[in-house]
Formats: C-alpha cells, sequence, structure tokens
C-alpha cells in the first residue's frame, strides 16, 4: 500500500532538513540546496519504489539531481510519483530566518500536476468551509466576504497571508481597505498555505503569486486537512508556455482546484529545518538530533506531528 511508505518519507525530510541545518546562517544558498538534496536523493534510494521526481529541483539540463524525470528509490517496489523541496526557504535558512522546511509528497503515478517552474497565481483556506467559495477572478474584497461569511466572522477578524513582494504592492492594499489583517512573509508559501489547514491556526487565508511547484506540493498537503486552493499559471512570456506545453499544459489560462493540482492516494511529509509557524527546526545537542515531521496520509484525516531524536552520524 502506498500507506505503507509514510515512515519512509518521514526519514527522506528528516535528512534533507539533518543535512541542511549545517548551513543555518552561513549565507550560502547554493551549499544549503546541495547539502538537502543530496541527503534526500541517498535517503529516497534506500526505499522500495520505482519512484519519478515529478516535482524538483528543475529540469535534468539545470540541475544535477532530483530533477523532473530522474528516477529515484531502489527500483523495485510500487511506481510512485514523486514532489519534493529539499529546502522550502533556501535564502530562509542561509539568512538564519524561521519556516525553512524539507518537503516530499508521494502518490501513485499520474496524481499530481507535471507543473512547469513558474509563478502561480494561489488562494488557499482551510478546512470546514463550502466547496467553491473561492474564485480568482473575483476580488480580494469578494473571495474574503465569502470566506467571512461561511466562517460566520466579520472581515476583520480574518489575516491573510501574503509573500513579501513588490508585485504584492496592489493586492496588499486592497486587503487592507477591505479591513483585514495581513501577516507578510519572506518566503515559503507551502508552510503559509497548511498553516491556514491547521486547527488553531492563526492564519486563515493565503494570497498571492509563489512558485507553481510549491502550488502542488501545498496541494498534496490540502488533500488531507480538507483545506481548499485556487491556483492559475502565470504564463506570460513565450519561454514560459514553451515550459507549460512541455509539461503537457494547452490550457494557458486553466483556474486549477485542488484536484487538479494533487489527486488520489498522497502522503506528505515537512521536516523544520528552521524554526517556524508550522513545526519546530533542527535542534542538536551533544550527539543527538531532534527533529520535527508534519506527516499526512489523505486516507487518513490525521494530522500526525512525529519528534525523532537520533544519534547524529558524521
Ligand atoms: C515562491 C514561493 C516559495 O520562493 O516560489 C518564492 O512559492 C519565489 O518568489 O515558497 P520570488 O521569485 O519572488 O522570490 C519561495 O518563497 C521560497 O522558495
Amino acid at each position: 500500500m502506498l500507506e505503507d511508505l509514510a515512515l519512509a518519507a518521514v526519514q527522506v525530510t528528516e535528512a534533507a532538513a539533518i543535512a541542511a541545518y549545517n548551513s543555518f546562517g552561513k549565507g550560502d544558498e547554493k551549499g544549503a540546496d546541495k547539502l538537502a538534496v543530496t541527503a534526500m536523493r541517498e535517503a529516497l534510494s534506500k526505499i522500495n519504489i520505482q519512484g519519478v521526481v515529478v516535482i524538483g529541483e528543475g529540469e535534468r539540463d539545470q540541475s544535477a539531481m532530483l530533477y523532473i524525470g530522474e528516477k529515484v528509490g531502489n527500483g523495485k517496489g510500487r511506481e510512485i510519483d514523486i514532489a519534493v523541496d529539499p529546502l522550502e526557504g533556501t535564502s530562509l535558512l542561509a539568512t538564519g530566518r524561521n519556516d525553512a522546511l524539507a518537503v516530499i509528497a508521494m502518490t501513485d503515478k499520474g496524481g499530481f500536476l507535471h507543473a512547469p517552474d513558474v509563478y502561480m497565481e494561489k488562494i488557499a483556506i482551510g478546512f470546514n468551509y463550502p466547496q467553491q467559495i473561492l474564485d480568482l477572478d473575483n476580488s480580494p474584497a469578494a473571495n474574503l466576504k465569502n470566506i467571512a461569511e461561511a466562517k460566520n466572522c466579520n472581515i476583520a477578524e480574518l489575516t491573510v497571508v501574503i509573500l513579501d513582494r513588490p508585485r504584492h504592492h496592489d493586492l496588499i492594499t486592497k486587503v487592507l481597505a477591505t479591513g483585514a489583517r495581513v501577516r507578510l512573509i519572506r518566503d515559503g508559501d507551502v508552510s503559509a498555505i497548511i498553516e491556514t489547514s491547521l486547527p488553531q491556526s492563526k492564519a486563515d487565508v493565503y494570497m498571492g503569486i509563489g512558485g507553481a511547484p510549491e502550488g502542488v506540493l501545498a496541494a498534496a498537503a490540502l488533500c488531507s486537512t480538507g483545506g481548499q486552493i485556487h491556483a492559475r499559471l502565470i504564463l506570460e512570456t513565450k519561454e514560459e508556455q514553451e515550459k507549460a506545453l512541455k509539461m503537457g499544459i494547452k490550457d494557458f489560462n486553466k483556474k486549477y482546484v485542488l484536484e487538479d493540482l494533487a489527486s488520489g492516494r498522497v502522503i506528505f511529509a515537512a521536516t523544520g529545518v528552521t524554526d517556524g509557524s508550522l513545526l519546530k527546526g533542527v535542534n542538536k545537542a551533544g550527539n543527538i538530533v531532534t527533529t520535527n515531521t508534519l506527516l499526512m496520509i489523505s486516507s487518513l484525516p490525521i494530522i500526525r506531528k512525529i519528534e525523532t531524536c537520533q544519534p547524529i552520524i558524521s
């Protein structure tokens, strides 16, 4: 069963997080990413699967490892599609900031959108909402009004998480004009989208433009939480459109819902690299390293947090 791979998924993100953490605050984004990718790939090679990376570190010619199409695993078990972000928030880790994660999602062949490495417009909310209350073509005010009505609260009580980028200036102005709160984040919209889906969350809505691969990873997590996402690829240049065509995407304006991004049975694991709103980061004390991982399996509506203590292997 796919579910039998859950612990292996946890071990993969733990390995990536522990390795990447050696780069905490060293100002070396490339080095940090390389540590995470190498450790993740090695951990994957021990799993009994015929895995293929469908969301990864870019394409074969641009990236040495965990590239899209790369075969991973020991080549013996079931056929699995894999989405990874060995270090989500590379710059967060390199600059010693919170919220960096190591992330993996697994599904049976064909369960994830093969998203090109372009930007994606996204809006996401947590569980307990009626279906279809989000629409990217609605104004932020209209979406927030629907969300507040469904939650039976005032718009002023909603907190909207947005990536702190100049491209979001207009969006932030519009959201603030509704009376809602805005929480700006430096990086890491996978974490922000998941946060909207957790019980006792302090974030109600995620809005804005982030990476498309990160959109698929976040959707993989929402398969277990009952959260909702609405998304659209940004394919303005010829180069972006060619990338999309290469991935089999023909409708450049398609509005994706959760099932278009991730469907079927899905395992999602994320380990905290640095402390964050979702998870505690890696902690080393003496020769013991402690990690915290969020594990979700879509066939079980359970969100597990796993704390692992293990000896440091040097
Ligand atoms: C997005 C977001 C990621 O980087 O990809 C962002 O989805 C890149 O946006 O979570 P910029 O090009 O504006 O930096 C992250 O924040 C981190 O990978």
